[in-house]
């Protein structure tokens, strides 16, 4: 076994994704303490040559440098609140999936103890790790992702988007919003589809070309919406737009319409609200947060208040 080189890194969380970071380290040659609450898990790094930490205690104090991935802003606590003494001087990066707030909080709970703190949101599998197709939004504080960025380079490409601790958080679910809304999508034609007899797998054969095909208008959407201005030229109405017929055609056909009903509900209410003449892309103003209010909101410690316009 080669000696380890670069930084100590502790890893803190051992499933799918954190198994993967620790694995990626090591074989980066840096040398790795790892700790998992059950601790079996931390056999098989074991032997490829991480330190197993015998306690929570151990693990923290072994490196300046701290990864926590574990399974959300509660279990951060409460791994993390009873050391926290030992953490004070030492950088923790979080890689655990929480809401933009709960990141606010953690990077606020952090700085009252003294600890640098970096929030991560990992836009990858655990095998895609390593690889510069995986990607890892972070946000926090400049200084603390520049000093350690090298390690962070080891994962993935890494993008840092603010100071604001919740932006990683924020566009990693934005962007898990799109995708989980069009896999919905996909899912509700296949049904359509699945109603008259046709595999699911023919449905994606047809469903792939023509949806990445549309993808390009989300560019034409977007200067639409950054331009303010839905009565511009050349866009599809809203009234054009009208999607009752495949409410329907999904109502006759015994399947659900659920997904495809929440889209026409969103075109109706721009409708009734007078805007039919005007671009598919107004629903936007119906899904928007009032950015007024938001900031209004934001407290000394960084964190905002879900105000009543956002419930
Ligand atoms: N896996 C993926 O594809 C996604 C990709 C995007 C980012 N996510 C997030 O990464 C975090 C960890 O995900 P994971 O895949 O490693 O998750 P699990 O395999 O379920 O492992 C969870 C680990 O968390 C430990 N844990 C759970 N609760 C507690 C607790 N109360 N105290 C201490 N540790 C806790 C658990 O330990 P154990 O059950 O083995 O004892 C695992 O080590 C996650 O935020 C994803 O959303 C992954």
């Amino acid at each position: 076994m080669t000696e380890p080189q670069g930084t100590g890194v502790t890893v803190l969380g051992l499933g799918a994704m954190g198994s993967a970071l620790a694995t990626t380290l090591l074989d980066a040659g840096h040398a790795v303490t790892v700790w998992n609450r059950t601790p079996a898990r931390a056999v098989g790094l074991s032997a490829r040559g991480a330190e197993a930490a015998s306690a929570i205690s151990v693990a923290v104090t072994a490196n300046e440098l701290i990864i926590a991935c574990l399974f959300d802003h509660a279990s951060v606590h409460e791994t993390l609140d009873p050391v926290v003494a030992e953490l004070r001087g030492r950088t923790l990066v979080n890689l655990t999936t929480t809401t933009p707030n709960e990141a606010r909080e953690l990077a606020a709970w952090a700085a009252e103890h003294g600890v640098d703190y970096l929030d991560g949101a990992i836009m990858a599998t655990p095998p895609m790790v390593g690889a510069p197709e995986a990607s890892i939004l972070y946000s926090g504080t400049r200084e603390v992702f520049d000093a350690v960025r090298p390690v962070l380079d080891r994962w993935a490409t890494s993008t840092y988007d603010g100071e604001d601790p919740g932006l990683a958080s924020l566009f990693d679910l934005a962007l898990l919003s799109g995708m989980y809304t069009m896999f919905a999508g996909f899912l509700h034609g296949a049904a359509m589809a699945g109603s008259a007899g046709m595999s699911a797998t023919d449905f994606a054969a047809r469903a792939t070309p023509f949806l990445s095909a549309m993808t390009f208008a989300f560019a034409d959407d977007a200067r639409v919406i950054d331009g303010g201005d839905y009565t511009v030229a050349g866009q599809q109405s809203l009234d054009f737009s009208d999607l009752s017929h495949i409410v329907r055609a999904s109502e006759e056909q015994g399947v659900e319409p659920a997904p495809i009903a929440a889209v026409q509900e969103l075109i109706s209410k721009q409708i009734a609200q007078g805007h039919g003449a005007e671009a598919f892309a107004r629903i936007y103003e119906s899904l928007r947060a009032d950015r007024t209010d938001s900031t209004d909101s934001t407290d000394s410690t960084g964190s905002t208040e879900l105000t009543e316009a956002h419930r």
